[in-house]
């Protein structure tokens, strides 16, 4: 297929599908990547297709060369870290002399694999846009983390939970724009079908491993419908197909599955791990899949949480559980990877217990657990203890699982987050939490795999935000947060600045380079903005129940769902100290326990999370409680207008498509920064009768 397609959108590869376009130097390419493999077979024909060069078997005469080695690349330079063989070393000799073909030195691209190799290729034609910001000279780089990894919570009816940019891309509803071979086996009355849009999984795919995405799970968590049945032939098939596609970009494709697939597929009458009939059940079922999928990842699973079956109906821990589903796939070299999030989503509001604090509950269902999971098993944890919110600290189970591989689960996808509606650029967020684990100068890229059993295990892992829309994001602007999820899996430390402007170069070429950065600046102030008018200082879920999108104060405050912000008259916020409250503060290390017990040595930013404090509580900057929230929300909404006014300064710089589509969504997300600030405004103002200092005029 052609690399690019006029209907669809080109991402952050707009700049190097404009140099492709443009260009007319003459390369020829040495590649010695020449086995049948998927990757190396990939490799070459991107290779063909961005340079419109022939490959040459001769390197003497070859102007760009790609080449496998050992880590040790060059004299005194070697690829480290637990990913060391996905890293690469580009050598550009310098452009002037290239470029006026003074230069008799290729551009030369080594790794010691061919996915590495692949991804010294995109990093060398982003670079080689004369645009962007970053050209390699010699420039050698290796992926901090081995697992980064990409969720789909796309259904086999085509919805994606908590999806915000159209249907989604894999599957689709029969009678809607889906290729006909693709139909589900209309003879068994399905609905539901793979939409078999190819070119658009190519493009996908493409995109991931062009930010160093290397593993991808293709359906929800929540596994439903016939997406039960993926684990089986005819619709394993389908699941073949797609697999190779992704494996090709050097993906690990992995599925989610339901725990009870076993009864509803077989109608088998136990599903305890235990059992050997359960046991064998999903042997067979994995050795089924590799013989059609031979480099499967391996499986996802989400179990006792949020109505999905699980062990524990059958007395059994969560480290039963994974250890049957990973001594089957252990067999094939597969990995699965299971999910803390599991938490009693029936509570009541009155019990201000340890028991009820839903904040508690991974670190009560798996601390126990640690060092007793298999090799091949990785405990997936959300970065926050309760769900993905604005602000929250970092879930104690990083710091008590010594023994156990890890995966850090984020969102690309802003359920949370103004849903792509409003502009929020989450790598802020990301970075925060990374930072955390930092222990005595041990940086994130080690402390994550620190005590892993198997240091190749552990990474990180994130929803994603893409579907069928034109821009596949939705919002354009919400792009960046996908590369940005890729640059960061990669280089834990990369800055938040540097991301945005190689973002914004790479996708705004025609730009000059001013609005360039005006549009880098929107993304690195829209994490704060959106959190100065949310819910406040890490309360959480305030958020309107019925889709998670805008105020909603009380909409959770009185439910089953565990999670409460307990306003009164008096004061806001939970009280999780060890002193008076449920004690989740001790579930941390010392250093950060008796930093979170104090409110006055507690970040901000987290603070009504830990604390439940007087209106009239002083703030570190002297403000009262109160004020500080009024303040925040009316400086949120403030700076929407800001937002506005710096995209509008890039008008004459953006296509009107895109141009178009920013602008509604900001207005739509001033009009919900105003509906946040006016109600959490009076709705606060309502339980402690304190006026806004500055009088302020509330409109509800
Ligand atoms: C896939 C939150 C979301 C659910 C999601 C769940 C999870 O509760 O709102 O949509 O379910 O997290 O992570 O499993």
């Amino acid at each position: 297929m052609e690399i690019t397609n006029d209907t669809a959108d080109e991402m952050w590869l707009r700049a190097s599908v404009m140099m492709r376009r443009a260009n007319h130097q003459t390369f020829e390419v040495n590649v010695d990547a020449t086995g049948e493999d998927a990757v190396s077979l990939r490799l070459r024909s991107e290779i063909v297709q961005w340079l419109r060069a022939p490959l040459v078997s001769d390197s003497a005469h070859a102007t760009v060369i790609l080449r496998t080695v050992t880590a040790q690349v060059a004299d005194g330079l070697k690829l480290e870290g637990p990913a060391a063989d996905e890293g690469w070393h580009i050598h550009v000799p310098a452009l002037s002399e290239h470029e006026k073909g003074k230069s008799s030195d290729p551009v030369i691209i080594e790794s010691p694999s061919t996915r590495g190799l692949l991804y010294g290729f995109y990093a060398w034609l982003e670079g080689a846009v004369p645009s962007a910001s970053m050209k390699p000279q010699d420039k050698i780089s290796s992926p901090d983390q081995p697992i980064r990894m990409l969720d789909q919570w796309d259904q086999s009816d085509g919805s994606v939970e908590r999806g915000y940019a159209g249907e989604s891309i894999f599957y689709g509803r029969w009678g809607s724009n889906v290729h006909s071979e693709f139909v589900n086996f209309p003879d068994r009355g399905a609905q539901d079908v793979f939409r078999g849009d190819t070119d658009r999984l190519i493009a996908y795919a493409r995109f991931c491993a062009s930010v160093g995405i290397n593993a991808i799970c293709l359906n929800n968590v929540n596994v439903r419908g016939y997406a039960i049945r993926f684990i089986q032939d005819p619709w394993l098939s389908r699941v073949a197909q797609i697999a190779h596609i992704f494996e090709s970009f050097g993906l690990s494709v992995f599925l989610s599955v339901n725990f009870a697939a076993p009864r509803i597929i077989s109608g088998l009458s136990t599903l305890d791990p235990c059992n050997s009939d359960v046991q064998q059940w999903w042997d067979k079922t994995v050795d089924r899949i590799y013989e059609r999928i031979p480099h499967f990842g391996g499986f996802v699973v989400k179990a006792d949480s949020e109505g999905e079956p699980g062990p524990y109906q059958y007395g059994r821990t969560h480290a039963d559980g994974a250890n049957m589903f990973a001594r089957a796939l252990a067999r094939h070299g597969g990995t699965v990877i299971w999910r803390a999030f599991v938490y009693n989503s029936h509570t009541d509001w009155r019990d201000r217990s340890a028991a009820a604090d839903r904040a508690r509950a991974a670190w009560e269902n798996f601390h126990d657990l640690d060092g007793k999971f298999a090799k091949n098993a990785v405990l997936q944890v959300k970065f926050g203890p309760v769900d993905f919110q604005t602000s929250e600290p970092l879930n104690p189970l990083f710091f008590a699982m010594k023994h156990t591989n890890l995966i850090m689960e984020f969102e690309v996808t802003a359920e949370y987050l103004g849903h792509q509606i409003d502009l929020n650029f989450p790598l802020p967020q990301w970075e925060q939490m990374a930072s955390w684990l930092v222990e005595k100068n041990v940086p994130v890229s080690k402390t994550l795999g620190l005590y892993a059993p198997n240091p190749q295990l552990t990474g990180f892992a994130a929803v994603s935000n893409v579907g069928m829309d034109w821009n596949w994001t939705g919002n354009p602007l919400a792009q960046a947060n996908l590369f940005g999820y890729g640059r960061f899996c990669w280089d834990n430390n990369i800055p938040t600045t540097s991301v945005s402007e190689q973002w914004s170069a790479l996708t705004f070429p025609r730009c000059d380079q001013d609005h360039q950065k005006t549009i880098a600046r929107m993304l690195d102030q829209s994490n704060e903005i959106y959190k100065h008018y949310a819910a406040p200082l890490g309360v959480g879920f305030m958020v309107n129940r019925d889709g998670h999108y805008g105020p909603g104060p009380d909409d959770y405050e009185f439910s089953r769902w565990g999670t409460y912000h307990f306003a009164d008259r008096d004061g806001i916020g939970v009280d999780r100290t060890q002193s008076n409250g449920t004690g989740y503060v001790g579930l941390y290390p010392e250093k950060q326990a008796k930093m979170f017990e104090n409110p006055n040595t507690t970040p901000d930013d987290v603070l009504l999370f830990f604390h439940h404090l007087p209106y009239a509580f002083r703030m570190k900057d002297g403000r009262s409680l109160i004020q500080r929230i009024y303040d925040d929300h009316f400086e949120g909404a403030a700076r929407v207008e800001d937002l506005i006014r710096q995209w509008n300064s890039c008008k004459k710089f953006v296509d009107e498509c895109r141009w178009k589509e920013v602008s509604h969504r900001l207005l739509l997300q001033q009009a919900n920064a105003c509906e946040w600030r006016d109600e959490m405004c009076t709705f606060l103002y309502r339980f402690s009768g304190i006026s806004d200092e500055h009088g302020r005029k509330i409109n509800r």
